[in-house]
């Protein structure tokens, strides 16, 4: 077997995850993220018919049965990820009863993965139905993505659309605009049924005052959503105390829909 700390998958989920902390997103245990592994990619590194122990899942997770996830643990730090992956990260395959999981590697001593595994494996069902290449769900604490939930209309299309015109670039990357869940307790399964329900038509869901998710197909696709929106409600705060603001207008959204051959939310511009 080959080390697993030379995996492409544990160097590429560490150096996102270093970068997000690096960006002051994820503050001491914010931020987590899950990362569908194939057998052909773990094959070199781990038997899976050997595991530590078996982690409950607490929800019906068995349209997963057989998957592999890398995932984060629950109350560790993003900073720490890189120096330590084997105490901040595991990899766990789900059993057929779809209730538990196998612990295959990492979280060392006892740790648990993370508090919003519920939401990630929920979230992880409603995307692979609509793409089958899906792989990656990160949440994170953006920061001016939150603060903007504070003073700005929690609509979706309102959020979505001021967002838009923030940068020539977002309805290009985010087309299929921003769901918002309103504020929430986290961390069970009722928030992971929301978020998973906004996914069937979104890639990214905001969580009212506290972060942000991304999906995609890859950690790069997830990321680059998250940064591409976190970088509009940075111009938004920028701008919006300067009277007489220039706008994109819903023509030129328009298009670029048509230049980029984009499909923007259904009547989202008028
Ligand atoms: O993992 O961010 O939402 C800590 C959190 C909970
Ligand atoms: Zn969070």
């Amino acid at each position: 077997m080959k080390d697993i700390l030379t995996s492409s998958f544990i160097k590429e989920v560490s150096k996102t995850i270093d970068q997000m902390y690096r960006l002051g997103w994820d503050e001491r245990n914010g931020g987590n993220l899950s990362y569908i592994l194939s057998e052909e990619e773990v094959r070199d590194y781990l038997n899976v018919n050997k595991y530590n122990r078996v982690i409950d899942l607490y929800i019906d997770a068995s349209f997963l049965s057989g998957k592999i996830f890398l995932v984060t643990g629950s109350g560790k730090y993003f900073k720490n990820v890189k120096e330590n992956p084997e105490s901040n990260l595991g990899i766990i395959q789900i059993n057929p009863d779809g209730k538990t999981a196998n612990l295959l590697w990492g979280l060392i001593d006892g740790a648990k993965p993370t508090s919003e595994l519920s939401t990630h494996l929920l979230s992880h069902i409603e995307r692979l139905k609509i793409d089958p290449l899906h792989k990656v769900v990160i949440h994170t604490h953006a920061t001016n993505l939150i603060a903007m939930t504070f003073i700005h209309s929690l609509d979706e299309k309102a959020y979505t659309k001021t967002l838009w015109k923030m940068n020539t670039e977002c309805i290009i990357v985010f087309p299929d605009g921003i769901g918002v869940i309103p504020w929430m307790i986290c961390g069970n399964e009722e928030i992971g049924r929301e978020t998973a329900k906004k996914f069937q038509e979104s890639r990214l869901i905001i969580w009212a005052m506290h972060g942000v998710l991304g999906v995609g197909q890859s950690l790069d696709e997830a990321f680059g959503l998250i940064e591409t929106a976190e970088k509009a409600a940075e111009i938004f705060f920028k701008i919006s105390n300067f009277p007489n603001r220039k706008e994109i207008t819903d023509e030129q959204l328009e298009a670029l829909s048509f230049a980029f051959a984009v499909k923007p939310k259904s009547n989202y511009l008028e």
